[in-house]
């Protein structure tokens, strides 16, 4: 291969600590637990690991509300122990990713602390305040998380405004002091020797622009139709990190971009411009719900816009940007009960197509633990079993509008970041080898679990489909440098589409459906790459024809 950068043929494992390995029985999964997984992702053959934050923090958001960036939160141990699991991270060729989380604070952090006590406060700035009126916040506009926007301080008289929830109080990008604080703080963990970013909703930095309107927002959406994400100075900022931090090391960065468009991703992406090196895109996150509502009004996947959203970024990013691809983090629902079958009789057939389908796509991977495993959504019917501070606010908000807990669950079970939260089977011992104690979140309740050793030790695993994957990434030029064309944009069924790259082409079909199906194909397109049923596919039929079976994921060469 040329002298593409690494992290073009890599795969990037994103680790949700709390829930990936336990090592001394408190029930939440911790730093030394993660350094005594390291055979294990090693053998999956990833290049880099993604830490959720690991950092202090009251655990309002699950560490996306930071009190102290350059501690260890207790739970997770000590920053020796961060030491040791980054060396032996290294010595075993795995990058490390760290979250970072700067759009806003822990409503703990000292800034915010000190921010409080008075309007002349040296960090007062670091936040966004304004005057209410008539006794109500200054706009009308709703939380993340739901509730207002804006949170009174009864010392200043003044409220902080939150995109999130009341102790996630936003950072003012506007201060310069702010922001070298900000830099500083990174390059901490850069001399350290990490070797990444991704970067918590990079693209809702600024505020400036827009703050001042006001407008009429449902619970839940406001901040995302008043606070318009991806403005002029989030720009600047970015390319001022990189000018001062990120260029003097040899790191990679991805940012965390909710409501990107495409013209906005071209231009994060962009090598020229100096800012980021990829973002995550959300469109493909949001097709599975009724048009214009949000997240909680389910309905099912409309395969035609899902194929025809991918081949739109897989287009216009090719040579000019850079493309992040994943099925799945820790906000989001599981991928196989989302857009596969989790039914036992399609479980593993249906999380490699959905691996393969991405995986042949030109970006780079990203993969969330356990999704290496097939593992399915939570399935909890009990609302005393979720945790996630969104799903807890989205039931008590429902409950009070007469909303049966019926239908309530049922948005829950579909959509909950708790889905995505569970903890790692890793075998089949007392708690699934995952802790000697309680686990801090219960397992999913699907009926057919997998686990990590049952997947490592079959070589017909979900698992072992993944390396595979993994290991052809590395490979073959083609996938990270070929041009893509979508094939077959009109069928409902099938997810088909080529690659090419000077004289190699090739042709992967995935079946979406339960069903058998015949397809077109010109019949010299029969050397077969990898496939999820195994060795053969259906040679009995015509030759200009390929039939695929239920779930079946296959790339032929030319
Ligand atoms: O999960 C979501 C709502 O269902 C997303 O809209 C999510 O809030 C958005 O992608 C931002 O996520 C990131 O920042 C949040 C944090 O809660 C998420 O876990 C994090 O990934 C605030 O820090
Ligand atoms: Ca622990």
């Amino acid at each position: 291969m040329g002298n593409l950068e690494w992290w073009k043929t890599a795969t990037v494992y994103q680790i949700y600590p709390k829930s990936f390995k336990d090592s001394n029985g408190d029930g939440i999964g911790d730093l030394p637990g993660i350094t005594s997984r390291i055979s294990y992702l090693k053998e999956l053959g990833i290049d880099m690991v993604w830490l959720s934050p690991i950092y202090e923090s009251p655990n309002v958001d699950n560490g996306y509300d930071i009190s102290d960036y350059e501690s260890i939160h207790p739970d997770y141990g000590t920053m020796a122990d961060f030491d040791d699991l980054l060396a032996e991270l290294h010595s075993n060729q795995i990058k490390v990713m760290m979250d970072l989380v700067v759009n806003h604070t822990s409503d703990e952090h000292h800034w915010f602390r000190e921010a409080c006590k008075a309007k002349d406060n040296p960090y007062r700035d670091y936040y966004i305040w304004r005057k209410g009126t008539n006794g109500q916040p200054p706009t009308d506009w709703s939380a993340s998380f739901g509730g207002s926007s804006w949170t009174y301080d009864r010392t200043t008289d003044e409220y902080y405004l939150h995109q999130f929830s009341k102790s996630q109080p936003d950072l003012n990008w506007e201060n310069p002091k702010l922001r070298q604080e900000i830099y500083q703080m990174m390059r901490f963990w850069l001399e350290k020797g990490v070797d990444g970013f991704r970067m918590d909703v990079i693209n809702q930095i600024s505020k400036k622009e827009v703050l001042g309107s006001y407008q009429e927002f449902e619970l839940g959406q406001g901040w995302y139709k008043a606070l318009k994400p991806d403005q002029a100075s989030v720009h600047v900022w970015l390319n001022e990190m990189n000018r001062e931090v990120l260029s003097h090391y040899d790191v990679v960065t991805v940012g965390e971009t909710p409501k990107v468009t495409l013209e906005e991703a071209l231009k994060y992406s962009n090598p020229l411009r100096s800012e980021l090196h990829m973002v995550f895109q959300f469109e493909h996150m949001r097709l599975d719900r009724v048009k214009g509502k949000s997240k909680w009004d389910i309905a099912e996947l409309p395969l035609v816009e899902l194929k025809e959203n991918l081949s739109k970024w897989q287009k216009a990013l090719a040579g000019k940007g850079w493309n992040s691809l994943y099925w799945n983090n820790h906000d989001q629902p599981r991928i196989v009960s989302r857009f596969g079958n989790d039914e036992p009789k399609w479980r593993t057939l249906s999380a490699k197509l959905l691996a393969h389908t991405l995986y042949m796509m030109q970006g780079t991977t990203f993969l969330f633990q356990g999704e290496e495993i097939g593992l399915p959504n939570a399935y909890f019917d009990d609302i005393f079993d979720y945790n996630d501070i969104e799903s807890v606010n989205y039931y008590q908000l429902k409950k009070q509008e007469g909303i049966p807990d019926q239908q309530i669950i049922r948005s829950l079970q579909a959509q909950s970041r708790d889905n995505g939260r569970t903890p790692v089977p890793w075998n089949n011992s007392h708690n699934f080898g995952f802790t000697t104690g309680k686990p801090w979140l219960p397992f999913s309740k699907h009926s057919d679990l997998p686990t990590a050793e049952d997947n490592v030790k079959d070589l017909e695993s979900v698992y072992h489909y993944y390396r595979k994957l993994i290991r052809l990434r590395k490979e073959q030029a083609i996938l990270s440098e070929g041009t893509y064309t979508l094939q077959l944009p009109e069928n409902n069924q099938i997810f088909a589409f080529s690659r090419k790259y000077n004289e190699e082409e090739w042709f992967t079909y995935t079946n979406w459906s339960e069903e058998t199906i015949t397809i077109p194909m010109q019949p010299e397109r029969r050397q077969r790459v990898i496939g999820n049923y195994g060795e053969a596919f259906y040679t009995n039929s015509r030759e200009e024809e390929l039939t695929l079976r239920p779930y079946e994921a296959i790339t032929f060469r030319k």
